[in-house]
């Protein structure tokens, strides 16, 4: 179900894009119903949400609750969330990278507002102790704009044939909760990936990438599935305290 475009920059590259994928009505549907379960913890807490606080806005005073917010996970038992998840159109994509039988079993709204931290280099894989390891794919939607300024992706083509490195944790004294870093790698070809609301990035775990720092005055959001194979053995609760993962069937057969 891949074009041969689509094929070869993911055998080749590690991931491909696909321009103008989501309409802007699902994009400000998923930013308002983020914005209303941040402004409403319960109801997060309700639907098993979790909430990640950005560190780099600790303590200080922010207009809105989601100003001081990083992350949300675990959203893809939820409304709009659920339904982009098991889309045809998403699924068609996803599932030729992995098997038939393909689960979603992460998601988190990416908030980037103004002066939020990047995310530093690293794999996906690094966080998903599964068997078999792979293949596990990720989805990046861009639900605004994703700019050089204000904290793009950038990636570095060919890496998703590297092993999974070594990551230390991110060395900016009181980063965000989770963000580890490749310190062992050169990433001098790594390339920018600008996107307008809409557009998707499907990205292979072994990739590695980063993005910068939100030094714009705006907010750079995206929302961020993973997909494996169904069955895959999840030893996550054996390494973390509180797995962000949450199995579901996204398609069968
Ligand atoms: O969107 C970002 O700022 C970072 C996202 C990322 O690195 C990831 O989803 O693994």
């Amino acid at each position: 179900m891949l074009s041969g475009a689509q094929r070869a920059s993911w055998d080749e590259r590690g991931f491909f894009r696909v321009d103008g994928f989501a309409s802007a009505s699902v994009c400000s549907a998923m930013l308002e119903r983020v914005t209303d379960l941040v402004r409403d913890p319960e109801q997060a807490t309700a639907i098993g949400a979790w909430i990640l606080p950005e560190s780099n806005k600790a303590g200080a005073a922010v207009e809105n609750p989601e100003d001081a917010v990083s992350k949300i996970f675990r959203l893809h038992r939820d409304s709009v969330f659920a339904e982009f998840a098991h889309a045809a159109a998403v699924v068609d994509l996803v599932s030729p990278l992995i098997a038939p039988d393909v689960d979603v079993f992460l998601s988190q709204f990416i908030f980037k507002t103004a002066g939020a931290w990047g995310q530093p280099w690293h794999q996906d894989s690094l966080y998903f102790p599964f068997e078999p390891a792979r293949p596990v794919v990720g989805v990046w939607l861009a639900v605004t704009a994703a700019t050089l300024e204000n904290g793009c992706l950038h990636v570095l083509p060919g890496s998703q044939r590297e092993p999974v490195h070594d990551h230390v944790p991110d060395r900016r004294p009181g980063a965000n909760y989770g963000y580890f870093e490749i310190v062992d790698h050169d990433t001098a070809a790594s390339e920018p990936v600008l996107m307008d609301p809409g557009d998707l990035l499907v990205f292979d775990s072994h990739l590695m990438h980063r993005s910068t720092d939100n030094e714009s005055d705006g907010i750079r959001a995206a929302m961020v599935y993973h997909y494996a194979a169904a069955g895959t053995v999840d030893k996550t609760p054996k390494k973390y305290a509180s797995p962000l993962n949450d199995w579901v069937a996204a398609r069968r057969g």
